[in-house]
């Protein structure tokens, strides 16, 4: 059989796809090429300034993060690393009908120093929240692949998750808590366990489910605290023709329930 050429990844360990589906997450050890994480450092700093906070607004305003969308699948320097992400994606949602893995969106998601004044939003917590239904897709599986472009610890507010909590159905819109902290709104999540915010060293990654519930600290830093956010979702996933946060059907000419236009959302596994 022939090889698939993983570079600038790794194949994920049955060990590591283990815990996924445990958890509803895994930290993936070195995964990346620190030579790719340069490139892409070097790529986000070229849009977003030095300073993470001079690129225009991107429409999505949240203390999260300050996003900007990374259109890497065209960039030839980006584009390595999405085959070995699907191909990781591929056993991570682990589809008995072998269906592939589409890319759904990527972009640069500095979390800015929340002891400065910024231009745009983006200086805060994460508050605790799943990400499924903000997707408006209509089946579960995709993920999000949490790529930092630099070592960093619980200091400059990197994720947590909350254990198991994947399992736990579809729990709403972040926006529609009433200012709540979801686990609030659903106690249920006080009985499993939070994971501490994760140190990543130089390569390290972390994969979430849609459905896992995850959060992050404020950044202490005095400098962005630099993420590159990939997402696969299932090959055959629809867009339930809800309004999407992350795309626009009318751009794509889409219908409910129709599929996903390859040209603008590419098959990578
Ligand atoms: O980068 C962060 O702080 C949050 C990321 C996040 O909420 C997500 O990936 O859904």
């Amino acid at each position: 059989m022939a090889t698939i050429d993983l570079s600038p990844c790794r194949a994920v360990t049955p060990e590591e796809v283990a815990h996924y589906k445990q958890n509803g997450w895994v930290q993936l050890r070195s995964f990346v090429d620190p030579a790719m994480l340069e490139a892409l450092l070097a790529k986000a700093v070229g849009i977003m300034g030095e300073d993470g906070d001079s690129n225009p607004p991107y429409g999505i305003d949240q203390p999260y993060f300050n996003a900007q969308l990374g259109n890497g699948y065209a960039d030839p320097a980006v584009r390595p690393l999405f085959g070995p992400i699907g191909q990781a994606a591929k056993l991570l949602m682990d589809r008995r009908s072998g269906t592939g893995v589409r890319l759904f969106n990527d972009f640069f998601a500095p979390k800015l120093p929340a002891a400065k004044k910024t231009r745009n939003q983006g200086n805060g917590p994460t508050s605790f929240h799943q990400d499924f239904i903000t997707f408006a897709v209509d089946r579960s599986g995709g993920f999000t692949t949490w790529i930092p472009l630099e070592a960093y610890g619980p200091e400059a507010g990197t994720m947590s998750f909350i254990n198991g909590s994947h399992k736990l159905g579809i729990l709403g819109n972040y926006s529609a808590y009433d200012g709540k902290d979801i686990r609030e709104v659903w106690p249920e999540l006080n009985d499993l366990e939070v994971s501490d915010p994760i140190d990543y060293a130089l390569g390290d990654v972390t994969v979430h489910s849609h459905m896992c519930v995850h959060g992050a600290g404020t950044n202490q830093l005095d400098r962005p605290r630099w993420a590159y956010l990939v997402l696969p979702q299932p090959a055959d996933a629809r867009w339930n023709g809800a309004p999407p946060e992350a795309f626009d059907p009318a751009a794509h000419n889409m219908t409910p329930y129709g599929e996903f236009p390859d040209e603008a959302f590419p098959i990578i596994a």
